[in-house]
């Protein structure tokens, strides 16, 4: 394992990063990390995308206070106010890009269970990236990577949590861990945590179906009525499961089964099904 003062590689100089990394003691974290503490970033994605281009080690978190461009799905803007952890782990798995998509039904699952061992509060997901609580959204997950033919030469998955944001400091339809558990946290224990359990959970990335099982078994709209809305068509039905590449299987209106994968889910009906 590496002490985080041996930082040589990511050194803001050679990676021509607009601010200085600062570093934080090491405990016992059990993956040879490289934690980049930042007070802010434009986007912690794009920051671990770039270190990532220069040969930078898996295990390489970038975390910031705030993000000035933070960022979700499809040029979505992520607000990133201080109080939140925002971060991205650079990975290097021995997949092919076909199987990308699993990486973040992985990092969503490690995140959730995560924070509910932290925190005791009941967490579930929503498709495609979402981390909910019964009262609206508490965090997301971007999955972005860089791909040669067809293998990946590295993987950012960045992580937002609202963690000790206070109601209005947040977006509309969200929620943190302080509004909804009234406790405040330390993040880097929270990022710790989240980290150990993508760590423990890496090996199951050759077995998709065990990753897609824990998905839907903490999934809150199963099997709900819902609405996807995507980038050519709104569809909705019933979501029955997600299939190994993270496709929602979707029982429409008229019973046929689609296979949606890609869009905004919103739940219309807790009732059916
Ligand atoms: C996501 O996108 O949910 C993925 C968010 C990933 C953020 C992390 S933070 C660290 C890393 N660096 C980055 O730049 N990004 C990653 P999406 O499913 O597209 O959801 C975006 C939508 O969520 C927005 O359009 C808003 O409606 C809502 N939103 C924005 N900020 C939010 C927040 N802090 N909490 C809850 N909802 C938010």
């Amino acid at each position: 394992m590496e002490t985080l003062q041996r930082l040589d590689e990511a050194s803001p100089d050679q990676c021509r990063l607009t601010l200085k990394p600062k570093t934080i003691p090491e405990d016992a974290w059990r993956v040879p990390l490289r934690l980049l503490k930042y007070k802010t970033l434009e986007s912690t994605n794009t920051t671990a995308y770039q270190l990532g281009e220069r040969g930078s080690p898996e295990w390489t978190v970038v975390v910031a206070d705030t993000q000035t461009k933070g960022r979700g799905r499809n040029k979505n803007k992520w607000e990133s106010v201080k109080g939140g952890l925002w971060f991205s782990i650079l990975l290097k798995p021995r997949i092919s890009s076909a199987k990308l998509s699993i990486l973040q039904f992985l990092a969503a699952n490690a995140t959730r269970q995560a924070l509910e061992d932290e925190t005791r509060l009941k967490i579930q997901l929503k498709w495609p990236n979402d981390l909910v609580t019964n009262r609206g959204k508490l965090g997301g997950i971007l999955v972005e990577s860089k791909t040669t033919v067809d293998k990946v030469a590295f993987a950012v998955i960045g992580i937002g949590i609202n963690v000790n944001q206070r109601q209005d400091a947040l977006p509309k339809g969200a929620v943190s861990l302080l509004r909804e558990t009234r406790t405040r946290y330390e993040r880097l224990r929270l990022l710790r945590a989240v980290v150990h359990a993508t760590a423990s959970r890496l090996n199951d990335l050759d077995n998709p179906s065990s990753i897609m099982k824990e998905w839907w078994h903490n999934c809150i709209h199963r099997p709900f009525l819902v609405q996807i809305t995507g980038q050519n068509e709104t569809v909705s039905g019933i979501t029955r499961s997600i299939d190994e590449e993270g496709a929602l299987v979707l029982e429409t209106d008229d019973h046929n089964v689609r296979r949606i994968s890609e869009g905004t889910l919103r739940l219309l009906d807790d009732q059916s099904g």
